[in-house]
């Protein structure tokens, strides 16, 4: 199997360049965020625990994600490897993750992170915003996403360089740019 985490701040490109990635490896794209977003459309138990939460732009509790992981995991056996796209998002996760994958006695093999300036990012969501409403994006709530980020998630990034597994990749350019740029890191590590 080939696992990769696309990591990187809200408005990054990790969704928009998740679904190609997936496609080009044959991956099978695993967002949290989407997940999520599914859940309270179809109102479900989880879907209403977590609905205020996603509004504030704050973290879903690690304990509800692991459950969440582990079962979207396996509606895939025998897949070819899985694409990570919003998780892990803190240390507990990343924790989690790697006891999951040796249990399936695989491993993270890249965690791609996409570098954009946070100016570029509100702007980016607050484009999306006007086109697809969703509530988490307004500029107060992408302030707080934006410094969640800054402090839980990006001292991750730290956790995967020290392990020899992270890729920093510019995530500003044209979505088809910064999916070459990624493609070339990805095809480097595969041979
Ligand atoms: P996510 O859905 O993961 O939200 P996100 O960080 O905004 O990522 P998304 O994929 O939507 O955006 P992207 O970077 O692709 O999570 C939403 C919420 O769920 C979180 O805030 C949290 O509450 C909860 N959650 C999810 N996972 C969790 C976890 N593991 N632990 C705890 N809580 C969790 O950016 C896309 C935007 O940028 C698009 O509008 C796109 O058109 C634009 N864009 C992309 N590439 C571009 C480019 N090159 N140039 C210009 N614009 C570009």
């Amino acid at each position: 199997m080939f696992n990769i985490i696309i990591f990187g701040p809200p408005g990054s490109g990790k969704g928009t360049q998740s679904v190609k990635i997936a496609e080009k490896y044959g991956l099978t794209h695993i967002s949290t965020g989407d997940i999520f977003r599914s859940e309270i459309k179809a109102r479900t138990a989880l879907g209403l625990r977590v609905v205020s939460i996603i509004e504030q732009g704050a973290l879903v509790p690690d304990e509800l994600l692991l459950d969440l992981l582990k079962s979207a995991m396996d509606k895939h056996p025998g897949t070819g490897g899985f694409l990570f796209d919003g998780y892990p998002r803190t240390l507990q996760q990343a924790n989690d993750l790697e006891v999951l994958l040796q249990e399936n006695n695989t491993a993270v093999n890249i965690v791609l992170a996409l570098d954009v300036q946070d100016d570029e990012l509100m702007q980016r969501l607050l484009n999306r915003a006007k086109i697809e409403g969703r509530k988490d994006d307004t500029e107060t709530v992408i302030a707080n996403r934006l410094g969640i980020y800054h402090s839980q998630t990006k001292p991750l990034m730290d956790h995967y360089d020290d392990k020899g597994k992270l890729e920093q990749v510019q995530g500003t350019g044209s979505i088809e740019e910064i999916f070459n740029s990624l493609c070339n890191v990805i095809d480097s590590r595969i041979s």
